[in-house]
Parts: C-alpha cells; sequence; structure tokens
C-alpha cells in the first residue's frame, strides 16, 4: 500500500495519474494547501520542502522499512522502476523518457508556477509577467514541436513523462495560452484527457476541493471557436 500526500494541484495530479494508469493501491491523505497543512511537523519528517506531492512506499522490494519520497518526478520514477510500468525496459528509451521528465520538472512547471504568481499577485509587476509568460509560451512551443507527428511525448508508449507534462500543460488557459497554434498539442492532450485514468484522476480532485479546476476538453473549445 501506498499513502499518496496530495492535493488537487497539477504536481498532485501525476501521481493520481500514475497510480490510477497502473491500479497500485494506494490511500489519499489530503494535505490541504489552502490550510497550510504543508508546514504540519508530521508531513515535514516525509517532505522537509514542504511541498506536496510525497509518498510512503509500506511495502519496498527490498522488505525493509517503510520508504518515504518527495518531489514528483523522483516519485514518479519509483513506482514506474518497481513496478516496470509506464517507463521503458530499454537504456534509450529510458534516457529519452527521464529527460523529458526532468525538462518538465525543471521547466513547464516552474515557470508557469511563477506566471501564476505574478498573474494573481494584487500588485502587478509587469516585468515578472512578460519574463514568465515568454518562458511559458517558449515551452508549450517546445513541446508542441515535440509532438509533431509522434504520438507520445518520449518513446512509442504513453509513459510517466506524458503523465508529469500533461498535468502542467493541460490548464493552458490558466496562464492565457490558447491552443489555436500548438495543433500537435491539442492533439496530445486530448488523447491523454480521455484516458480513462485521467479522468478518474481529475474526478477525485473534484470531489476533494470543487474549486480545482478541470481540464478544458476538445468539445468545449470546438463550441468556444463556433461562437467566436
Ligand atoms: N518540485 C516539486 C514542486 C512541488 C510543488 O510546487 N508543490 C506545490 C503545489 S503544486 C506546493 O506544495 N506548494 C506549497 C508551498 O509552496 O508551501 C515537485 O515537482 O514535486
Amino acid at each position: 500500500m501506498i499513502d499518496l500526500h496530495y492535493w488537487t494541484t497539477p504536481n498532485g495530479h501525476k501521481i493520481t495519474m500514475f497510480l490510477e494508469e497502473t491500479g497500485l493501491a494506494y490511500k489519499l491523505v489530503p494535505v490541504n494547501l489552502v490550510k497550510n497543512e504543508q508546514f504540519e511537523p508530521a508531513f515535514l519528517e516525509i517532505a522537509p520542502n514542504n511541498k506536496m506531492p510525497a509518498i510512503v512506499d509500506h511495502n519496498p522490494v527490498d522488505c525493509g522499512k517503510p520508504i518515504s519520497i518527495f518531489e514528483s518526478g523522483a516519485i514518479l520514477q519509483y513506482p514506474a522502476e518497481k513496478t516496470g510500468q509506464l517507463l521503458p525496459k530499454d537504456l534509450r528509451g529510458r534516457v529519452e523518457v527521464n529527460q523529458w521528465l526532468f525538462w518538465q520538472v525543471a521547466g513547464l512547471g516552474p515557470m508557469p508556477g511563477q506566471l501564476i504568481f505574478f498573474l494573481r499577485n494584487a500588485e502587478k509587476h509587469p516585468f515578472g509577467i512578460e519574463r514568465y509568460t515568454k518562458e511559458t509560451e517558449r515551452l508549450f512551443g517546445v513541446l508542441n514541436k515535440r509532438l509533431e507527428g509522434r504520438e507520445w511525448l518520449a518513446g512509442d508508449a504513453y509513459s510517466i513523462a506524458d503523465i508529469a507534462t500533461y498535468a502542467w500543460a493541460a490548464p493552458y488557459n490558466l496562464f492565457g495560452l490558447s491552443l489555436d497554434t500548438y495543433p500537435a498539442l491539442e492533439r496530445w492532450l486530448e488523447a491523454v484527457a480521455s484516458r480513462p485514468a485521467t479522468e478518474r484522476a481529475y474526478a477525485i480532485a473534484k470531489e476533494m476541493n470543487p474549486q480545482a479546476p478541470q481540464p478544458v476538453r476538445r468539445a468545449e473549445r470546438e463550441i468556444a471557436r463556433a461562437a467566436s
């Protein structure tokens, strides 16, 4: 059994998407960020950086004491390696998945995250908004180009790189972006969104926090395009 310390944000969705995809048994432990529960001493024991997600695996393969992990990229790699799912077994496939996983964790996560901070801040800092808008657009452009002519982000199959990246690409609308100039990205977003595991992951978020943003689906975009 895995305990998932979770709240309803993109970094949290990555792990529910993975667990729902693989069917691993897990228990949700809410870390309500609105109530600052990430600073609770018991959580800091598991996640000293006071950020969720974090997991505790009570059945590690070495049969030793439970293993706790923070940082979503490290979390995704751990059960993928443990179960052999959503991470290729061959050397070159793994390198490809891991480089896109790290690309997301280091770029298409922190940059739109900073953009949201500046957009929502009562004090307006045009330099901050411009800087992070440009960087977010650049990263979306890189992603769109990568997805041209390819079904999945890395390798031949759906992987933890797709999961991690989807969680941050799906809220494109919150970053003030439109998908009109990213057709490859739009196709891939819809392919990931329509996976039953993805739908379950976002339903879990909605149940825990009805305010949690939900992905905009193709049908809604088509209605909006027809109306404009
Ligand atoms: N690099 C971390 C980032 C995690 C992160 O930023 N989590 C946010 C929510 S999406 C959080 O817990 N914020 C609470 C805080 O900063 O106090 C990861 O990938 O897991």
